[in-house]
């Protein structure tokens, strides 16, 4: 097949298969989690399509023209996911945002899995309904409890540096899942004439600085003051190019430190009077982004620690955020340092 056809496709499959080759003393269950964690992909992202049509689908917690119950979509990922990981039989507990508890094998995860997996199955689910990208951001661990028994909540509370993996899915103008094993970040785009994620960016670096900040600026009152001069510092004219950084803010976790991964640029969600431990979860928002935003050589801290040496304290536990390009973040922990 000439080359300029368009060829060599890598899929999703193909790539997981081949990583595993260069392993071989791995099982395997790692690559067939990951396989159906592309499958729940898929399916929450052709439901996803469909949200537009509202009027015709009906509410969440109506009954629509086709008189099925309309599930709020991410109740309705969070479902998906968790059927996606019972027929893996590699998964024996998962914690998601939609659960205030751990569910474990009574609820048919599987009593030999060998992994844990965090979840926010559906992150800024409020942005659908105005067509703004929403994400879903995993994470997996080794479990730590006896296997055969019952996961325990300390499977789930193992600092961020034991991720056996990490990523997310973005469902935006095209769905993208990127996502790393500890050799590297690679993103696969869904080809939806072939129903395929397909490789689209092959070890991804982000860049070491950038022009790109993003934080919700309508809290500026509430930020500690040494965030307040970042805010200022990057309003100023850069000698180097003349002019500000750009301000860049979706409100979707997924979307912007996607960008800015791509592009280059720090994401900060610091603590607030109103959030004073901040507004993204640890476990499963936080340590995902931040695992992966090492792997691309950026970085990631609640502004004192690396968020993957944070050690968490329950399954919803908030901390601040800042993450990205690493000079960008160094700059930021300057600040925070200098002004208190
Ligand atoms: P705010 C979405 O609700 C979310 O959890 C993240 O995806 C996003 O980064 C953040 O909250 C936005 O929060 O307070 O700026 O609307």
């Amino acid at each position: 097949m000439r080359a300029s056809a368009g060829y060599p496709i890598i899929t999703l499959n193909e790539f997981i298969i081949n990583r595993q080759s260069e392993h071989p003393e791995a099982r395997g269950d790692l690559s067939r989690l990951l396989h159906h964690i592309g499958v729940a992909a898929k399916i929450v992202n052709k439901k996803i399509n469909k949200a537009g049509l509202v009027d015709i689908l009906g509410e969440a917690g109506d009954v629509n023209v086709q008189g099925e119950d309309v599930q709020k979509l991410d109740v309705f990922a969070n479902d998906h996911f968790t059927a996606a990981l019972q027929a893996s039989g590699e998964v024996c507990a998962i914690a998601s945002e939609e659960n205030q508890e751990i569910i474990t094998f009574d609820e048919g995860l599987s009593r030999d899995g060998h992994y844990v997996f965090c979840m926010d199955p559906l992150d800024g689910s409020s942005n659908i309904e105005v067509n703004v990208s929403v994400g879903t951001i995993f994470s997996i661990y080794r479990r730590l409890s006896p296997e055969g028994e019952p996961a325990e909540l300390s499977d789930f509370l193992q600092t961020g540096e034991h991720q056996v993996a990490a990523g997310y899915v973005i469902y935006g103008s095209s769905t993208t899942l990127v996502y790393t094993t500890g050799n590297g970040v690679d993103g696969f785009t869904l080809d939806p004439g072939i129903g395929e994620f397909c490789l689209s960016h092959s070890g991804i670096r982000t860049p070491e600085t950038g022009r790109i900040y993003s934080i919700n600026e309508g809290n500026y009152v509430h930020f500690p003051i040494g965030v307040k001069k970042y805010i200022k510092y990057c309003q100023e004219i850069d000698p180097n190019s003349g002019r500000p950084y750009t301000s860049r803010y979706i409100g979707s976790l997924v979307s912007d430190f996607h960008r800015n991964l791509l592009k280059g640029g720090i994401f900060i969600y610091p603590q607030t009077q109103s959030a004073p431990r901040g507004k993204l979860r640890l476990i499963y928002e936080c340590n995902p982004i931040a695992f992966i935003a090492e792997q691309a050589g950026g970085t990631a801290t609640n502004g004192i620690t690396r968020t993957v040496e944070l050690h968490p304290q329950g399954l919803h536990q908030r901390v601040p955020f800042y993450v990205g390009s690493r000079s960008m973040v160094d700059k930021a922990h300057e600040f925070l340092n200098t002004y208190h």
